[in-house]
């Protein structure tokens, strides 16, 4: 499949058309965070204001058991970078693989996956509600992001956390490939479900969804989950990164605070 070359309407056409597959993928509907979405639909800073205000972000997500998972995860956006540094790396099973945090940091840090699984470890089993109205429970291993923030030492002036990624995404324009992107605030960062996930189902992190390092921001929408990660870097204000909305489905038309 394509998945690289998805423009927003097919990925919604897919999103419609899939939906009837998703009794049979173990997979569903959202049903919880529906009226929290219909009700905040279009306004931004508004929109994110109030569901601050109304959702409290420290709150955990709902955590499932093993019964629960679903037997085939959905996979969306981006599945199999063709990317060339990315293949390389898939190839050698991410051994020269460095995770980079830097930017607003006291201490920039460059951390393999050994190193980054002899950090605290935090599993949870978890839904993960894409906007386009399916959910997947899938069990998720990884490190706390509030600690890898803690290592590298944030300076004061950091607001947000940026990752940029291994996948380009091509939106049938003519400025080419565009890099993949994502960023969260810091309370969702240092939120206790926030992990950097190497595993997923007890197995290292499939190319899939999001090898070698993807994010989970439990208490946020499916794209916040940024996959494919290779550099964290602080920052003060996202603005000057792609079109300035956060993240690439933001700059394409979703909210940067997906709440749930
Ligand atoms: N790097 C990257 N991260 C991404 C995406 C992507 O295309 N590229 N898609 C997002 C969207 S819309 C969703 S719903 C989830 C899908 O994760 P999954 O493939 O594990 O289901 O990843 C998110 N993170
Ligand atoms: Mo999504």
């Amino acid at each position: 499949m394509a998945e690289r070359s998805t423009t927003r309407r097919t990925l919604l056409i897919r999103g419609a058309a899939a939906f009837g597959a998703f009794s049979l993928s173990g997979c569903d509907r959202i049903i919880q965070s529906k009226f929290a979405h219909k009700a905040f639909a279009n306004v931004d800073a508004l929109n994110r204001t109030t569901q601050e205000a109304i959702l409290d972000q420290a709150a955990l997500a709902p955590e499932y058991t093993r019964d629960d998972l679903s037997q085939l995860f959905y996979a969306n956006g981006s599945t199999d970078p063709d990317d060339a540094d990315y293949k390389k790396m898939v190839g050698e099973r991410f051994a020269s693989y460095k995770l980079v945090v830097d930017g607003l940091v006291e201490h920039p840090q460059q951390l393999s996956l050994a190193e980054l699984r002899a950090l605290p470890t935090r599993t949870q089993i978890t839904r993960h509600d894409c906007v386009e109205g399916w959910s997947c429970i899938g069990e998720w291993t990884g490190t706390p992001l509030a600690g890898v923030l803690d290592r590298a030492v944030l300076k004061s002036a950091a607001r947000y956390v940026l990752f940029h990624c291994f996948d380009t995404m091509d939106d049938g324009d003519l400025s080419g490939p565009t890099p993949f992107y994502g960023s969260i605030d810091l309370a969702a960062a240092r939120h206790p479900q926030t992990i950097l996930a190497y595993e997923m189902n007890g197995e290292p992190l499939p190319v899939k969804y999001g090898a070698p390092l993807r994010v989970r921001v439990e208490r946020q929408l499916g794209y916040k989950m940024t996959k494919y990660i290779k550099r964290i870097e602080l920052v003060d204000d996202f603005s000057k990164f792609g079109k300035g909305k956060g993240g690439y489905w933001e700059d394409n038309g979703y909210q940067w605070y997906a709440g749930i």
